[in-house]
């Protein structure tokens, strides 16, 4: 086992993992050890377990056997297995847009108590897009027709997705072009399990053609319908001041704990928290207040809209709990580790799931629909606060840090002036060398959080503004890098721009489908010099993802021709062709390749490479790196 320093970068992370030993509780790095040595087909792509003639596996050295049973070589096995990665990513911000939709249908059918249309002005602006007439209509009316407009999205009767109309328009004939275009969110997802399955396609390209389209379809597509009708029910986010780290606990009060993605459940939760009855109970319990605080997405999305503190990212979601400090924890879905009921039950935390889809061991499971959400979420927070009786030991070992987040880009465009030009202009001095995307998760084989802020650190350092979303936002506001005096780390120009701006040179732009607020801010940009988005100084990194979606976006972002830097190796070194197209054919393609470089500081100077070599195909400024 490393040393706790090798562990994470964090002090937070580091004392509570002395504690977990101290406590006798099991954590995921002590997991991924015991996992050691990891399967070596799996690792390169080169296992099949699609049918059950197999599984099979290719001999990388070439002794072994070279083909499967049904005789898939290397290429198609490594392609397929990719592909059916995308497909699950895809799969799970899509469903996740869905449900939203879902809601948003309810509440226009008067049939979600609680919830309401908290941006009419996005509601109209995006029924605008999808061709939904507003004028004279009632809001609800309005809404159904949306509602019902998306989720004609998810099905086959378009030729495209609606919101693809955002992408600039050389990307779309491109896209036509090479026929990728996708057209229904469901039906790409559908079409990659069934050309995946043994006897379809075995053309590693163009499964691998079909693996862009399918991860379109999530970026432009339900990942994007979750992000605008997350604004439309919840509020447009604005910038917003907070705390993170697991300081954010409260000692003094009841700490109550999100984690997932999705903010339908959260939303409730931090109104149920907000009720004068229950605070009053919560005095009477002796907790000085109820304290809502988040993890991962679902704390992103509440960080976003209310500026509710963070606890931390993916891997310190189990650590958070060996502070005994946390009352309830409420999961929805996505990145919940199945290992937290069996922690929180060393302490007395009580462990909730609340979706239908999404069930843990060692977790009571209280159902959220959007007709009991409301009266659901006041039951629970009751119950956490009685909770606060049962509480020990408490080991709450840092001080919290500020941040500022809630960048959406209504936002950015705001504080810009109502014009993303003085951005462009700014790009187009020099003073701003480009942007780049940091997104994804944590990873055990990745240091906790080094990948993340020593990549941020790098780029804002020579004058590259940094957006980031998801576990990357909460590493780098607890490294000090999201609040406005840290233009003290970056480079003249940056310091320059965000210090007139007011505004960090970090900027966070929300969960992990906010990662398509990326791609309307690049198109935007795009546009307004009249070129496509591969030929923009930008590019997107996951210095430390680990997972399906992680693939999607990171594919999404290619296929939309950013540039993409990854950390940890997706699983396809068994066949040099796949890996070939992805780091070199693609960009004849699309205009845009993956690279990948685990170490922070070799990254860095890719996506500096990169972005000086845009500029100087521009005509502007560049230097050589
Ligand atoms: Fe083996 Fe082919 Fe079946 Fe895969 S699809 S398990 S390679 S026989
Ligand atoms: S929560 S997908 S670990 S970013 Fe979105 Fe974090 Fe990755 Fe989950």
């Amino acid at each position: 086992m490393a040393t706790f320093e090798n562990i994470s970068i964090t002090e937070d992370a580091r004392l509570l993992l002395e504690k977990t030993r101290r406590d006798g509780v099991e954590t995921v790095w002590q997991r991924h050890d015991a996992q050691q040595p990891q399967c070596g087909y799996c690792e390169t792509g080169l296992s099949c377990r699609i049918c059950i003639m197999g599984p099979c596996r290719i001999d990388p050295f070439g002794e072994g056997p070279q083909r499967g049973v049904c005789g898939a070589d290397a290429d198609i096995i490594v392609a397929r297995n990719l592909c059916r990665m995308i497909a699950a990513g895809a799969a799970s911000h899509s469903d996740h847009g869905r449900d939203l939709v879902e809601v948003l249908a309810a509440v226009a059918a008067g049939k979600a108590p609680g919830y309401r249309i908290r941006d009419e002005q996005k509601l109209k602006s995006v029924a605008a897009e999808y061709g939904v007439e507003t004028d004279g209509k009632d809001t609800l009316a309005i809404a159904a027709e949306v509602a019902d407009a998306m989720m004609e999205d998810y099905g086959m009767r378009r030729k495209s997705l609606t919101l693809l109309s955002r992408a600039p328009e050389k990307r779309r004939q491109l896209w036509e072009k090479i026929g990728v275009t996708p057209r229904g969110i469901d039906r790409e997802t559908s079409e990659m399990m069934h050309r995946t399955h043994m006897g379809v396609d075995n053309g590693w390209q163009s499964l691998l053609l079909q693996g862009l389209r399918n991860a379109l379809s999530d970026g432009w597509g339900g990942s994007m319908i979750a992000t605008e009708v997350s604004d439309i029910l919840f509020g447009v986010p604005s910038p917003k001041a907070t705390t993170v780290n697991v300081g954010v606990l409260r000692e003094d009060q009841v700490n109550i704990v999100v984690h997932g993605h999705n903010p339908v459940v959260s939303e409730m939760i931090l109104k149920a928290c907000e009720s004068p009855d229950l605070l009053a109970l919560a005095r009477e319990k002796g907790a000085a207040g109820i304290n809502l605080a988040g993890v991962c997405c679902t704390g992103n999305e509440l960080l976003m809209r209310h500026g509710i503190p963070m606890a931390g990212n993916h891997l310190m979601t189990e650590l958070v709990l060996s502070t005994g400090a946390v009352e309830m924890m409420l999961v929805d879905y996505q990145c919940i580790m199945p290992s937290l009921g069996t922690i929180a039950g060393c302490y007395h935390t009580r462990m909730i799931s609340t979706s239908d889809k999404a069930r843990f061991p060692g977790m009571e499971h209280r159902e959220f629909h959007p007709d009991n959400a409301e009266k659901m979420a006041a039951e629970l927070v009751r119950e956490a606060v009685e909770n606060f009786t049962r509480r020990k030991q408490v080991y709450i070992p840092v001080q919290p840090v500020n941040a500022v987040g809630g960048f959406s880009v209504e936002a950015i465009v705001g504080a810009l002036g109502g014009t993303p030009e003085p951005l462009l202009d700014a790009i187009k001095a020099g003073k701003i060398r480009g942007a780049v995307g940091i997104v994804g998760c944590n990873n055990p084989k990745i240091k906790h959080d080094y990948g993340h802020v020593t990549l941020s650190r790098r780029l804002i350092e020579n004058d590259i503004l940094v957006v980031d979303t998801g576990c990357v936002s909460v590493a780098t506001a607890k490294a000090g890098l999201k609040v406005p005096e840290a233009i003290e780390m970056a480079g003249p120009g940056l310091k320059e721009v965000c210090g007139a701006l007011g505004i960090p040179p970090v900027l966070h732009l929300g969960s992990c489908v906010d990662n398509v607020r990326i791609l309307v801010l690049a198109s935007a940009l795009a546009d307004a010099l009249g070129v496509d988005i591969s030929d923009l100084p930008l590019a997107g990194a996951a210095p430390e993802w680990y997972s399906e979606k992680a693939a999607t976006i990171g594919t999404y972002f290619v296929a939309s021709g950013v540039y993409t830097v990854l950390g940890p190796m997706p699983p396809v070194t068994g066949s040099a062709n796949v890996v070939g197209l992805l780091t070199e054919g693609l960009n004849d393609v699309v205009g845009a390749t993956f690279a990948v470089e685990p170490d922070p500081e070799k990254a860095a100077m890719l996506i500096r490479r990169h972005i000086e070599g845009k500029r100087k195909a521009l005509g502007l400024s560049s230097v050589e790196v």
